[in-house]
């Protein structure tokens, strides 16, 4: 009797306890960053506005431009808003192989050229600086002080990342999760590429890279274009963000402001964004499982990734992942502006 009143007692307690609040998620944020209105940007703004989310440090890379535009905007970029606790680490110059011809230079990505960062808005950061450790040492250290605990979102091309796991042996056994932003997966819907016809962008310009990631056997989130295609971020976005005033909100108005006046109907995926927001809401995120692989054969499906549910001929090297495929829009697009306009601080150390 005795014992079942003290249960009873210990039921009460447990049901009226207050909820005990999850330790927020270590992760490390892997960007060919720029500033707005490229999504790189979009998404780390998404990300510093999110409590369940504890940056432990921002790495860069080439792609969208070099990496040392990726980091001289982000430095800014953190100064601007106040957030320079957050170290950023200067990686990968140039693919693993992949060399740009003259085909690249006419179209989208400065990945190929190690051109030295211009002003960004408003001039280079003056006291937020860059780390003097590289960002391949920076990922392997951290995940070995981490094991198991550290999340990668990877946004840009996957170059800092495979050096990462081929310095490291140890390095993908120990990553908890990668929510990688990059593939289109053509046997799916809307799975046609972005760069050229079957490759999309930041595994066009680092096939091997992202072969050696996907292959890793590391617990995958991956956000295609199929998926970036559903989220189209448009002016009455754009509105509802700048009619709050707030460092990121200045930021938002003043580098994208001039667009909108200029073209009120334009669009903008939000490639990057949709990989951030699956960090703190996956489930407003649809995913099927799926073997994916990368093609690195240097001919005309270079950098194409490849799905099925089952292994196919020629395709024995692919790896299950889980591949998001579409959105619940009216919530993701809520909770993304919602985000982006708070003033509430992101979780410390
Ligand atoms: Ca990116």
């Amino acid at each position: 009797m005795r014992t079942l009143s003290a249960l009873t007692l210990l039921l009460a307690l447990v049901a009226t306890a207050p909820a005990v609040a999850q330790p927020a998620q270590k992760i490390i944020f892997d960007t060919d960053f720029a500033f707005p209105p490229q999504d790189d940007a979009m998404a780390l703004f998404f990300v510093l506005n999110s409590p369940e989310l504890d940056v432990l440090g921002i790495t860069t890379v080439a792609g969208n431009r070099s990496v040392n535009v990726a980091t001289a905007d982000v430095l800014k970029i953190l100064e601007a808003t106040s957030r320079s606790e957050i170290p950023v680490y200067q990686g990968a110059a140039a693919p693993l192989l992949h060399t740009g011809t003259e085909w690249d230079t006419k179209r989208h990505g400065g990945w190929y050229a190690n051109e030295p960062a211009p002003q960004p808005p408003g001039g280079f950061a003056v006291s937020k600086k860059l780390e003097s450790q590289g960002a391949i040492d920076y990922l392997v250290a951290t995940v070995r002080k981490y094991p198991g605990q550290v999340t990668i979102l990877a946004i840009g091309p996957l170059t800092n990342i495979a050096m990462a796991m081929r310095m490291e042996p140890r390095f993908s056994g120990n990553v908890r999760q990668l929510v990688i932003m990059g593939g289109a997966l053509a046997s799916l819907a809307d799975g046609g590429g972005n760069h050229t016809p079957n490759a999309e962008f930041n595994f066009y310009v680092d096939p091997e890279a992202a072969q050696i990631v996907l292959r890793s056997g590391i617990p995958i989130v991956l956000s295609p274009l199929n998926v970036s295609r559903k989220a189209r971020f448009t002016k009455e976005s754009y509105d509802k963000i700048v009619a709050v005033d707030t460092p990121i909100t200045r930021l938002v108005k003043d580098t994208m402001g001039p667009g909108y006046q200029q073209r009120p109907d334009r669009v903008a995926l939000m490639y990057d964004q949709v990989a951030a927001v699956a960090l703190v809401a996956p489930e407003l995120i649809k995913t099927v499982e799926l073997l994916v692989d990368v093609d690195i054969n240097p001919a005309a499906n270079y950098g194409v990734s490849v799905g099925a549910p089952q292994i196919w001929p020629g395709g024995e090297g692919a790896r299950k992942m889980q591949v998001q495929t579409d959105i619940e829009w009216d919530r993701f697009i809520r909770l993304y502006i919602e985000r982006v306009t708070s003033t509430r601080p992101a979780a410390k150390r």
